[in-house]
């Protein structure tokens, strides 16, 4: 079929009596302005050439079309006419019948697209769904008002105020499409297009949806849901469909898309999505750089971390082998997969085949030599600079030429370790979050001798097994930890200067943190950050404030959760923290000592100086190039330390607050509280140049 250029992005054919309007705009076909200015005017051919009965809409490349174009949200183009809105309207009002047909994706405009047509048709394996929540919005183009009239309220809240996608094969049950069919989009939508024109279909707009209760949907809208306000809209315009005449719900519909896209949580929340997709590029990496597939897997160390490792392989359904040293160790951690594979079974999210399945790709073992055939084995064994070095030579002596030899260390120097190797350029460090199988976060710790190849090929595989990679340089604690020691430092001094953990705890949930500094010490357990201290104790400047009241709790062999005890006291089997006495003696005690006098703190400090304590560091990180970018160490945060991602993460919020502002408020405190409060020179600099991002040093 021979094709014309109706805009840069939009390209029209005829074939047989059908035209076909085919969207080209790669990666995704997003419908930013020049897709809208040419699927408008081919409309307008379709209408005038006479030897035209019909049309098929099609995208090229990998889908149908991802939507809007984000990138041009709070631009002039985005809202330059025509608007998407009035596209769909155009082809709800042509005469001849225009079929939609989706492979790949069609997902939030791309979907009101589709709901515009006559007709839809997908692959089985494609994906449908009305994901504007995820960024924080509701649909803006008809999405909320004709999804519910043709696949009913209910179907379509879930959709909706999930985000939730479906498959062409649901999407053909749920009424959503006509047919799923086989091959290439425009041959198959032609030949649906020939069928319509006998068998016209009567159009979203002429259904009408049914009465909903929606008050239990309302409610179920948790506070501390990323998108909490967008999903709450995103009831009320379900609501206004089954009230509203279509055009004035599509008005109400538009008029919250428009409240919501100008607001701050949207856009933290699509300031996240691009940092995650920029997160995994590496600046200096050589366009032709190697890339070897991990097609086996190894993991050293069946404790909790290693073992949601190894399921994190299984998961993507990559070969693991898991090798402990002694049978009762290795029995443990097998039993501790097998159980929480159990548990999401019992959810229903596994069925028990998939679970037999998983565990059949983790191959145990007690010989260290099995893991000579892998591609990428991780070191996870204790957090002891000793102990890795002496797994790190033996792995060594075993492993294959070229295979990719990984610390799970949190904080210890990986150019340390690769230095007992014979093959630094093979050596990296793949930090994971636990529960490793769950959290999508992974440090990728790249040392002074990693090579091109060793990194390309972690950051791919981590990809594959569904993480969030984010490569950062060695430092104590990379990016993560290291910006929760000037974190966890303010919220212990808040205690000395007035505040109960539950206040600092408090606080920092209110502001949006999934948990207080002082609940994530006890579950994660404060002997490791205590070992930590001791460790780096020499090195700590003795002039400069320092807070005994973790050491003075963890004397008490105080732990936390596991203990039944830490900066709160936990009732046999519970995690729910208690108040404890025991506690507030141990910090009226420190403050004594330290000559701090205790007043009366307000949340809003206890805001400040802990998340203006993670910016400042945050600055230092990314002048020191331990981060390649701020929007990355904002990655980190949200997807691994429960920052909230509608407020886009520590060094997006500075921006937020404004640069000068951020500065401002750090020379204030520095001026009280002295030292550990010096401004990050970066943040000097880029407030002194006017900059209002930090992504412009
Ligand atoms: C909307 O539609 C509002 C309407 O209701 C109303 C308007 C009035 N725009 O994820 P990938 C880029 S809101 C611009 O790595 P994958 C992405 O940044 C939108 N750019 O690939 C990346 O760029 P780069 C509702 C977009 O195959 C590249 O494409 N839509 C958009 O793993 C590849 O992306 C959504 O919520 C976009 N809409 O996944 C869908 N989408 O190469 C959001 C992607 O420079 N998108 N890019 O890093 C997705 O979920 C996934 O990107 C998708 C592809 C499944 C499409």
């Amino acid at each position: 079929m021979k094709t014309v250029v109706l805009s840069e992005t939009v390209r029209y054919g005829t074939q047989d009596g059908v035209a076909v309007i085919l969207l080209d705009n790669p990666p995704v076909n997003a419908l930013g302005h020049s897709v809208r200015v040419g699927v408008a005017a081919a409309l307008d051919r379709v209408a005038e050439d006479t030897g035209v009965h019909a049309a098929v809409i099609a995208g090229s490349g990998r889908g149908f079309c991802g939507g809007a174009d984000v990138r041009q949200f709070n631009t002039p183009a985005a809202t330059a006419g025509p608007m998407l809105g009035e596209v769909i309207a155009k082809i709800e009002a042509s005469a001849k019948p225009v079929v939609a047909a989706i492979h790949g994706v069609a997902l939030g405009g791309g979907l009101e697209l589709a709901l515009g047509c006559h007709h839809r048709i997908a692959t089985a394996d494609a994906r449908l769904g009305l994901t504007e929540v995820t960024l924080g919005l509701v649909p803006g183009a008809g999405g909320t008002q004709r999804l519910p009239r043709l696949v009913g309220v209910a179907e379509a809240l879930d959709l909706v105020q999930h985000g939730r996608r479906v498959t062409g094969v649901r999407a053909a049950g749920l009424g959503l499409v006509d047919a799923v069919f086989e091959g290439d989009p425009i041959a198959a939508g032609t030949a649906h297009a020939a069928a319509a024109e006998a068998v016209p279909a009567p159009g979203v707009r002429s259904m009408a949806p049914t009465e909903f209760d929606f008050s239990a949907r309302r409610d179920a809208v948790g506070a501390k849901d990323r998108n909490a306000l967008a999903q709450r809209a995103a009831v009320d315009c379900l609501e206004a469909a089954t009230r509203l005449p279509l055009e004035e719900g599509l008005t109400y519909e538009r008029a919250r898309f428009d409240e919501l896209v100008a607001g701050p949580e949207s856009k933290a929340l699509r300031h996240v999505f691009f940092a995650e997709r920029q997160a995994a590029k590496i600046a200096d990496l050589p366009a032709d750089t190697a890339v070897r597939e991990v097609v086996q897997a190894a993991v050293i160390g069946a404790g909790t971390m290693g073992g949601g490792i190894a399921m994190a392989f299984a998961n993507a359904g990559i070969p693991v082998v898991l090798f402990e040293r002694d049978q009762q160790a290795l029995d443990r951690g097998l039993a501790r997969m097998r159980h929480n594979y159990d548990i999401t079974a019992a959810k229903g999210r596994l069925t028990a085949a998939q679970v037999e399945e998983r565990m059949g790709l983790i191959r145990r073992t007690l010989d260290l030599a099995d893991a000579a055939d892998a591609d990428l084995v991780i070191e996870a064994v204790f957090e002891d600079m000793d102990v890795k070095k002496d797994v790190f030579r033996r792995l060594d002596a075993v492993c294959k030429p070229g295979a990719i030899l990984a610390s799970n260390t949190s904080r210890l120097s990986v150019d340390e370790i690769a230095a007992v190797t014979s093959r630094p350029q093979d050596v990296i460090g793949l930090h994971f979050f636990s529960p490793a199988n769950i959290m999508r976060l992974l440090e990728v710790v790249r040392g002074d001798a990693t090579s091109p190849t060793t990194l390309a090929s972690c950051t791919r595989a981590a990809q594959r097994i569904g993480k969030a990679p984010v490569v950062v340089r060695v430092c104590e604690g990379f990016v993560g930890n290291r910006m929760l020691t000037p974190y966890w430092r303010e919220a212990n001094f808040l205690l000395e200067e007035g505040a109960s953990p539950q206040q600092v705890d408090q606080a920092l949930t209110r502001f949006g943190m999934a948990m207080g500094p002082h609940n994530v010490a006890d579950l994660a357990g404060l002997d490791i950050n205590w070992a930590t201290r001791k460790r780096l104790a020499p090195t700590r400047p003795a002039h400069l404030r320092y807070c005994r009241v973790p050491d003075r709790i963890c004397e008490q062999g105080r732990f936390g959760q596991k203990t039944g005890a830490g900066y709160y006291r936990y009732e046999e089997g519970s995690r729910i923290p208690h108040p404890d006495p025991v506690v507030d003696e141990i910090i009226a005690r420190c403050a004594r000592e330290a000559g701090v006098e205790r007043r009366a703190l307000t949340d809003d400090e206890i805001v400040e100086r802990c998340i203006l304590a993670l910016v400042n560091e945050g600055a230092q990180i990314l002048a020191e190039g331990i981060a390649q970018r701020a929007s990355d160490i904002d990655v980190v945060y949200v997807s691994g330390y429960g920052f909230p991602a509608w407020r886009g993460g520590p060094m997006h919020y500075a921006e937020t607050l404004g640069l000068d502002v951020t500065l401002e408020r750090i020379r204030a405190l520095h001026e009280v509280h002295g030292e550990h409060w010096t401004p990050a020179p970066l943040l000097q600099r880029l407030v002194a140049a006017g900059a209002t991002r930090f992504e412009t040093c």
